[in-house]
This record gives structure tokens, C-alpha cells and sequence, in this order.
């Protein structure tokens, strides 16, 4: 078939659309973000009526996949790392249910925390659930990955995890096409009650689910993924897994002379890792992310300190890897030029782009909070969260999305009001609004206010799935009217702003301010188009 150059992230889109995709679910969130949105522009995709709207959050998302599944069609989802957090009660109950139609759980992992609050490793959470991951190496791997994925799926009835990371996701390699398969068509589950997670039900379903273990090794054993490439100085054999093995292999560009195990599918291939261990003085294992692997195979009897890797500081403890650290790792050092970002590269603080409607929000909020005590105006993560920096010093925490508001419920329940919480419109929809509800029914002192900016511009402004209900969703969750109050965000606002903001922080309950205006980005995109 065709070859294409495309992000890692748009060859597994591409993959899954050849692999018979009729639904993707996802919630934005970097490094993931373009999976969805290839898909969504794909004019192939848009013909057959693949469904690809963004979702509230991740766990809708996950849902609305296990939907399809039921229904008997292949469904993906996609998320980054701490989307899985969000999604987790679905995902390790979808373990147990298993599915109908193939679904695939496209997690991307920000190692480094390029774009991310925290650094996760998605492996653990496949292994938590006892389902299969597949780790592509490059962007072909990351296309094959859907085909294998779902065959996966559907063969053992069980949802199978990709696993991407920042560099394979944001990264371009040409990558040749298969022939496309069919869709499924519309089919009900066999057994009726096969998504009832009833506990005399889920018994036999988690009996099933440990049944399935020795056949996903044996899948791994035979995995294309995985891969045993022999080498003459067995005084040291590696394991690479996932984009690793590229690392390693850009050390040796004539061919490793060490025995290698290349890791692309999860569970671990136990007979594979045995010859390798058996084979070699040493063992090394390369994986981006958490020492995963070498955790499993520490505190084994071949053990007694022939394994290295992260946890005995052959690599750092935490971060991505790269081609450089690998060389240092094998005492290699020297034997290449290092990866090293060219000091022409200016470091640059990020911050709010010049007339975004948040920083005259900021602004007014100061202001207003002049007469009270600082410390007091908890955020959640977008745009917004660039308020922390100077100029505006404007905010005092973010943690989670959501946590903006039930942060600042906490500490007026402790005794800090005013207490204010900052939120965007796509944060608010995906998890400030339950939150909200708690802080009505204990009638706390706090005043949210929602940055809607009419779009989610922190990943580069898709959607958000509140816009235009959030007078209503406040109303609707018991904000009283009055106190649900509607601002513009302009300098010539400014008095005005202050006025409200002030009016609202005086009021001992909750009360909801909409900082509403467009994203200057989102706005100018408009325009152009
Ligand atoms: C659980 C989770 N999912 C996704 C993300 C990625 N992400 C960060 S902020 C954000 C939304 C930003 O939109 P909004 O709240 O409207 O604020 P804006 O950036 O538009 O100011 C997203 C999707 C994340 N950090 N955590
Ligand atoms: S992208 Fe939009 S919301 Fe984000 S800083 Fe720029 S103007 Fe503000």
C-alpha cells in the first residue's frame, strides 16, 4: 500500500481508521491530542462516518468506547497519562467485562513532563488490569499497533492498551500502509449479561480475566512487537523497550554487538527474557518511563546485581531517556556526538499571549483581592495557570483538573473566605461541575470563577463540552441566579470587573463569575479560516 510521513500519533490514527475504526472517544490532552484530531480531519474518516467528537472527559470517553464495543464495533480511545487517572474506574472494570468489539486504549505518556503536572508510566496501570499493552518503537510500529491491537482485542475478548510516548508521538518517519479491513458490522454481545458486573458475576468474570493471563504471554512470546537479536559479547545483553530500542540502536548504527531483547508487547514474553538473562553476564534494561521491567526482574535468584538500569543509576531515576544517556549507561560516552539542545535555543518562560482575555481577568481579580490576606485563589491547569507567573502572582495552587473548586470549598470549610477558584470552560465541563454541587449543598463560601474563553486553548483549542450551557449547568446546580454573574474581560471592563468580583467575594455562599471572552488564538484561527 501507500507510504506517509506522519506524526507517531497520525500513524496510529491512520492505523486505526485501516483497521476498521468506527468510533474514536478522547479527551484533549498533550502528547495524545493529535490522534483524535487526524482522525476528525481525516476526509476518509468523515465519509464513513467514523464518530470522533471530544468528549467531557476521559471517563465519558471511556465509556461511551465501551459502548461501541458492546455493540459490536471497534472503538478507540484516547488520552494522555493523567486522563487514565480520570478514567480508571472504567478502564479496570473493562478488564473484567471484556468486550465485544475491539477496543483499544490509546495512552500517551509525557515522560519529563514537557506538557504534564506529573510523570506516570501507563505500563503499570495495563499491569494493574491485566490486560495486554503494545509499546511502539516508531511511527510503523505505531501504525501496526492498531492492526495488532484490535485483532488482539477481539480474539480474547479484552481491551488492549497502546502505549505512546512524547518523542514517538511528536515525531515524523514514513510508514507503509496496509489494506484496509471493514468495519464490524452492528451485533449484540452473545451473552447478554456479559457487561454486568455483578458480584456473583464479576467472580466468574475475574476468574476469567486470570484465565486469559498464560495465553497473553503466550501472544508475547510470538509477538511481532517482540523481538530476540542475538550479539557475540554476551558479557552484557539489553532490554529495550518501546522507543528505547531506538536509542540504543543510534549507538550502534553498524549493529549492537550485545544479545538484544526488543520489549513492544506487554505482559513480558517470560521465555524470551529468560534466554536473554540465561545468555548474559549483565543485564541492562533501557525503558522510557518507570523501571517497570527491571523492577520485575530485581529479586529474582539470577538477580544479586547483574541488573541495571534506573534503579541503580546506570539511568536517571526519572525523565525521558535519549540517545546520550543510553551511551553513558553503556560506557559509550564518548563514541558519539551527544544529544545536546544547540545553545542558539534561548530559554524562554511561557506565558499568556499578548490580550488574552485571562489576563484581564487576572487583573480585576487582584485588584478586588487587595484588601484581603493573600493565598487565597486556587486554580485548576489550562491557559490560566500561567497566572501564577509575574506579572500577576495571581494563584495559589494547581493539582488535578477539577481541584480548583473543591480546593477552595475545603479551605472555606477550614475557615479562609472569601476562598476563590479558578477554572476554564473545558476544565468546569470535564470536572469543576460535581464539585461545584458539593460546595452548593454545604452552601460554602466560595467564589468560581470560569475563564471561558469559548474553547480548550491549552491543547490548542478543540471544543469544550460546556460551551454555552454554563449559566444553565450553575443555575441547574443550585447557584442561586443572582450570584450567577456574567463579565467581559476587556481593559475598558476593568472597574466594572473589580465591582463584581468585589460584590461576589462579600457574599457568604457560592457564587459563579463567567470571565467570558474568545481566546485570541482560537479567534484569529477563526478568522483566517
Ligand atoms: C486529566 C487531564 N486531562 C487532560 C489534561 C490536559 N489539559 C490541560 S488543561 C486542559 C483544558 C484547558 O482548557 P480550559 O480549562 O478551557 O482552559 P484554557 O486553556 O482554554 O484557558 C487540558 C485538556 C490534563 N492536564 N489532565
Ligand atoms: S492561547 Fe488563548 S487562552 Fe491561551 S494564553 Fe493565548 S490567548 Fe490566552
Amino acid at each position: 500500500m501507500t507510504a506517509f510521513v506522519p506524526l507517531g500519533n497520525e500513524a496510529l490514527a491512520q492505523g486505526a481508521l485501516d483497521a476498521g475504526l468506527s468510533g474514536v472517544y478522547a479527551y484533549p490532552g498533550t502528547p495524545s491530542t493529535e490522534i483524535t484530531e487526524y482522525i476528525q480531519r481525516s476526509p476518509e474518516a468523515q465519509s464513513r462516518g467514523v464518530k470522533s467528537a471530544w468528549a467531557a472527559n476521559e471517563k465519558t470517553a471511556m465509556e461511551a468506547a465501551l459502548g461501541m464495543s458492546y455493540a459490536g464495533k471497534r472503538a478507540l480511545v484516547c488520552m494522555k497519562h493523567v486522563g487514565l487517572n480520570v478514567a480508571a474506574d472504567p478502564f479496570m472494570n473493562s478488564a473484567f467485562t471484556g468486550v465485544h468489539g475491539g477496543l483499544v486504549y490509546a495512552i500517551a505518556d509525557d515522560p519529563s513532563m514537557h506538557s504534564s503536572q506529573n510523570e506516570q508510566d501507563s505500563r503499570f496501570f495495563a499491569k494493574f488490569a491485566l490486560i495486554p499493552a503494545i509499546e511502539p518503537a516508531n511511527q510503523q510500529e505505531a501504525y501496526d499497533a492498531a492492526f495488532h491491537a484490535f485483532e488482539l482485542s477481539e480474539k480474547h475478548e479484552i481491551p488492549v492498551m497502546v502505549r505512546m510516548t512524547t518523542r514517538l508521538s511528536h515525531s515524523r518517519a514514513d510508514v507503509r500502509r496496509r489494506e484496509p479491513l471493514p468495519e464490524n458490522a452492528l451485533a449484540l454481545p452473545r451473552d447478554l449479561l456479559q457487561f454486568v458486573l455483578l458480584p456473583a458475576i464479576a467472580w466468574h468474570k475475574y476468574a476469567d480475566l486470570l484465565a486469559k493471563q498464560d495465553e497473553f504471554v503466550a501472544d508475547s512470546e510470538a509477538s511481532p512487537f517482540n523481538r530476540y537479536e542475538d550479539g557475540p559479547d554476551t558479557s552484557l545483553g539489553i532490554i529495550a523497550c518501546g522507543i528505547s530500542y531506538n536509542y540504543l540502536m543510534e549507538n550502534f548504527p553498524d549493529g549492537c554487538p550485545h544479545p538484544v531483547l526488543k520489549i513492544g508487547q506487554y505482559p513480558l514474553p517470560q521465555a524470551l527474557v529468560a534466554r536473554l538473562v540465561e545468555a548474559c553476564d549483565q543485564v541492562l534494561v533501557l525503558e522510557e518511563g518507570m523501571p517497570l521491567v527491571e523492577e520485575m526482574l530485581r529479586g529474582y535468584p539470577f538477580d544479586s546485581g547483574r541488573v541495571h538500569g534506573r534503579l541503580d543509576g546506570h539511568l536517571p531515576r526519572a525523565g525521558e531517556l535519549n540517545p546520550t544517556l543510553v551511551a553513558r549507561a553503556l560506557g559509550r560516552e564518548d563514541s558519539r556526538r551527544l544529544f545536546e539542545v544547540p545553545s542558539v535555543v534561548a530559554e524562554r518562560p511561557p506565558q499568556l499571549c499578548q490580550g488574552c482575555p485571562h489576563a484581564d481577568t487576572y487583573r480585576a481579580l487582584n485588584e478586588a483581592l487587595e484588601s484581603y490576606s493573600k493565598g487565597r485563589v486556587f486554580s485548576d491547569i489550562g491557559c490560566y495557570t500561567l497566572g501564577v507567573l509575574p506579572p500577576f502572582n495571581a494563584i495559589n495552587s494547581c493539582v488535578d483538573m477539577g481541584a480548583s473548586v473543591t480546593m477552595a470549598k475545603g479551605a472555606a470549610d477550614a475557615g479562609l473566605v472569601p476562598a476563590v477558584a479558578v477554572i476554564g470552560d473545558s476544565t468546569f465541563s470535564h470536572s469543576g461541575m460535581t464539585g461545584l454541587l458539593d460546595a452548593v449543598n454545604a452552601h460554602s463560601p466560595v467564589t468560581v470563577i470560569i475563564m471561558d474563553n469559548l474553547t480548550t486553548a491549552m491543547t490548542g483549542g478543540q471544543e469544550s463540552a460546556g460551551q454555552g450551557h454554563l449559566e444553565a449547568i450553575a443555575v441547574g446546580l443550585g447557584v442561586e441566579e443572582e450570584h450567577v454573574r456574567v463579565i467581559t474581560p476587556l481593559p475598558r471592563q476593568h472597574e466594572a470587573n473589580v465591582g463584581v468580583i468585589s460584590e461576589e467575594l462579600g457574599y457568604e455562599g457560592v457564587s459563579v463569575i463567567i470571565a467570558r471572552r474568545e481566546c485570541i488564538e482560537t479567534a484569529k484561527r477563526k478568522r483566517k479560516a
